[in-house]
C-alpha cells in the first residue's frame, strides 16, 4: 500500500493537466482502479487481517482522492493564470488606430485663416470656379481691353462654333465670389473668400492652379485703419506673435483705390523666417478700398457705402509659416511628403487651442 501510495502521489504531483489527473484517478481509485482491485482482495482475507487493511485501504482512497482534488485546484488557477497573462487589454490605447493620412498644409493654413478672420466677424463665402468672364473681370473693372486680362493669363473654357453666349473661364482670383456674395447678401457685410485659382502659368514659383484667400469689409464708415488693423491683427494671429510692423506701399490695382501692398518686418536668420523682427520686409498681400464701379457692379451703392479689400496667397503664405521650400511639391501627392508637412487630422486649428501647436 505505501507503494502503491508513493507511485500515485507522485504522478499526481507531476500531472500536467487535467486530462493527465483523469487518467490516473481512474488507474488509481477508478471502479476497475488499482485500489479496487485491492479492496476486492479484502474477501480472502482473515477478520483480523480485514479489520487493519480495510481502514488502511479507505484511508488510502481518501488520501488519493483529495490529492487529486488539491492538483485540480492548482492546474485550475495555473491556467487563469496563465489566460490573464495572455489575454491582457491596454486600456490606454485609442479605440480606433490613429489615422494614416494628414491634411494638406493648404487645408491647415484654409482653416487657420479662416478661424482667424472668424474671429473678427468674417463668415466665409463660396462660389464657382468656373465662372463668366463679366464676373471675373467686368466687373472688377478690368475691362477687355485691359492689360490685367491679359496678365492673369486666363484658361478660357471652350465654346463650340457658333456659341455666341459670352465667355466662361476659370476664375483667375476668388474675387467674383465677392461680387456674387454683394448681390446676394447685401450691405454691411465682411467676408472672405478661400479657395483654388487657375492662371496659365508654371515654374518655380508658379503652378496652373493655387490658393487664394480675398476679404471684403463693406459698411458705411469704413476706412484704410481699419484695414490696417484688421491685417495686423491676423498677421500677429497666423505667425502666433506678440507683434509686427506692417509697411503700407502704394500699389495699383484695377478693382480697388487707393491701392496699397503690404509687407511685413521680419529676419532671415539661418535661413528661417522670423516674423516682427529684423530688418528685412516681406511683401504678404495687395489691399485698398473698393472701387467705388465695383460696389455698383455687387449692387452696392457706392454713395452709401465703402469696404476695403484685400487678396493673398494660401501657398505661399503656408510655405513661409512651415518653411515648405518647393511650391510645386504641394501638387505632387508625395506621400512621404505629405507625412512629414501635413497635419494631424484631429488636431484642428482655433484660436484658444494655438492654432497650429
Ligand atoms: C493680391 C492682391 C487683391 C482684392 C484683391 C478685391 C475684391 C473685390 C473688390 C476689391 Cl470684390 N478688391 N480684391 C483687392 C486688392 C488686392 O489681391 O496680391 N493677391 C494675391
Amino acid at each position: 500500500m505505501d507503494d502503491l501510495k508513493q507511485r500515485y502521489l507522485g504522478q499526481i504531483a507531476e500531472a500536467g493537466d487535467e486530462a493527465a489527473l483523469e487518467s490516473i484517478r481512474l488507474a488509481a481509485v477508478g471502479k476497475k482502479g488499482e485500489v479496487a482491485l485491492k479492496m476486492r482482495e479484502l474477501g480472502k482475507m482473515t477478520p483480523e487481517e480485514r479489520q487493519v487493511a480495510g481502514p488502511a485501504l479507505n484511508a488510502l482512497k481518501d488520501e488519493i482522492n483529495s490529492a487529486l482534488a488539491a492538483k485540480k485546484a492548482a492546474l485550475v488557477d495555473a491556467a487563469l493564470d496563465a489566460r490573464l497573462r495572455e489575454e491582457w487589454l491596454d486600456v490606454t490605447l485609442h479605440a480606433r488606430s490613429r489615422p494614416r493620412g494628414t491634411i494638406h498644409p493648404i487645408s491647415q493654413v484654409t482653416e487657420e485663416v479662416t478661424a482667424i478672420f472668424a474671429e473678427m466677424g468674417f463668415s466665409v463665402a463660396e462660389g464657382p470656379r468656373i465662372d463668366t468672364d463679366w464676373y471675373n473681370f467686368d466687373a472688377l473693372n478690368i475691362p477687355g481691353h485691359h492689360p490685367a486680362r491679359a496678365e492673369m493669363d486666363t484658361f478660357y473654357m471652350h465654346r463650340a462654333e457658333g456659341d455666341n453666349r459670352p465667355p466662361h473661364v476659370l476664375r483667375t482670383h476668388t474675387s467674383p465670389v465677392q461680387i456674387r456674395a454683394m448681390e446676394t447678401m447685401g450691405a454691411p457685410m465682411r467676408i472672405i473668400c478661400p479657395g483654388g485659382v487657375y492662371r496659365a502659368d508654371y515654374d518655380q514659383t508658379h503652378t496652373p492652379m493655387f490658393h487664394q484667400v480675398e476679404g471684403l469689409a463693406i459698411d458705411t464708415d469704413i476706412s484704410m485703419a481699419n484695414l490696417k488693423w484688421v491685417l495686423e491683427e491676423f498677421v500677429k494671429a497666423f505667425f502666433e506673435v506678440d507683434g509686427v510692423d506692417l509697411r503700407f506701399r502704394a500699389s495699383h490695382f484695377p478693382f480697388t483705390e487707393p491701392s496699397a501692398e503690404v509687407d511685413i518686418r521680419c529676419s532671415w536668420e539661418g535661413g528661417t523666417l522670423k516674423v516682427g523682427e529684423g530688418d528685412d520686409w516681406l511683401e504678404i498681400l495687395g489691399s485698398g478700398m473698393v472701387h467705388p464701379k465695383v460696389l455698383k457692379a455687387g449692387g452696392i451703392d457706392p454713395d452709401s457705402w465703402q469696404g476695403f479689400a484685400f487678396g493673398m496667397g494660401i501657398d505661399r503664405i503656408a510655405m513661409l509659416k512651415y518653411g515648405i521650400p518647393d511650391l510645386r511639391a504641394f501638387f505632387d501627392s508625395d506621400l512621404r511628403w505629405l507625412r512629414h508637412y501635413g497635419f494631424a487630422s484631429l488636431d484642428q486649428p482655433t484660436l484658444h487651442g494655438g492654432l497650429s501647436r
